[in-house]
Parts: C-alpha cells; sequence; structure tokens
C-alpha cells in the first residue's frame, strides 16, 4: 500500500513540474550560454550543468577519482521545480532564471556524487571512474 501511494505522489508531484513547463520559451538561446571548460593545470574541471525542460542536461557525469569539479548551474524554465537545486552535500539551494550558480565539488574515490531538484524529482549523478 505504502508504495502505491508513493509512485502517485510521484506522479501528482511529476504533473505540477509539468505543468510548469508551459512557461518556458522557446528559442530563447539562452541554453546553449557555453561554460566551455579551459582545462587548467590546477583549478577543477567546469561542468555546465542546464535545469530546464528536459530537466538536468547532462545528467550522466563521468569524472575521474578525486577530481576536483565546478558544477555550474543554469536554469532556463521558469519552473517552480527546478528553482532549487540540491548539491551532492544535501544542502538545497535557490536556482534563479538564468542566473549560473557555481559549485565546487571533490569526487571521492569510488561511487558517486548525486544532485536534485527541490523536489527530488529531477536528479543527476557524477561516477567516478578511473577509466
Ligand atoms: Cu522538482
Amino acid at each position: 500500500m505504502r508504495a502505491v501511494s508513493l509512485a502517485l505522489a510521484a506522479v501528482l508531484a511529476l504533473s505540477a513540474c509539468k505543468k510548469a513547463d508551459d512557461g518556458a520559451t522557446p528559442g530563447s538561446g539562452v541554453a546553449s550560454a557555453p561554460a566551455t571548460a579551459t582545462p587548467k593545470a590546477d583549478g577543477p574541471r567546469v561542468i555546465a550543468i542546464e535545469a530546464g525542460k528536459e530537466g538536468y542536461v547532462p545528467d550522466k557525469i563521468k569524472a575521474k577519482p578525486n577530481e576536483k569539479l565546478k558544477l555550474v548551474f543554469t536554469r532556463t524554465i521558469d519552473a517552480e521545480c527546478l528553482a532549487q537545486v540540491k548539491t551532492p552535500d544535501g544542502v538545497v539551494h535557490e536556482l534563479p532564471m538564468n542566473t549560473p550558480l557555481a559549485f565546487e565539488v571533490t569526487m571521492p574515490k569510488e561511487g558517486k556524487l548525486t544532485f536534485a531538484c527541490g523536489m527530488d524529482m529531477f536528479t543527476g549523478e557524477i561516477v567516478a571512474d578511473a577509466n
């Protein structure tokens, strides 16, 4: 019974999310704002993550064990759902529209880090992979 009501709650929450999609402005061009990684010898690798109508893009990121990363989140959709981002440390941050927000993280030796929207519906992960 419990699983059923949980699933139902997820569906309801998801549809609330979808409804907000209507506010999207197609072709606003903001989505492709390049946060091109310029690898510096000692700086963290920059990874641009868009929080848009597809959720998080990319939502699967590969990184080296112990690698330092700078996650730059940019929300491009007017959706309450994605207006907050929960970083791998579990802290929930406000994510204003079109305002890049950067977080530095250090990968564990193995395993993964995850991030999510404030309601845990959209998620993404960064996987430590030695290869
Ligand atoms: Cu959400």
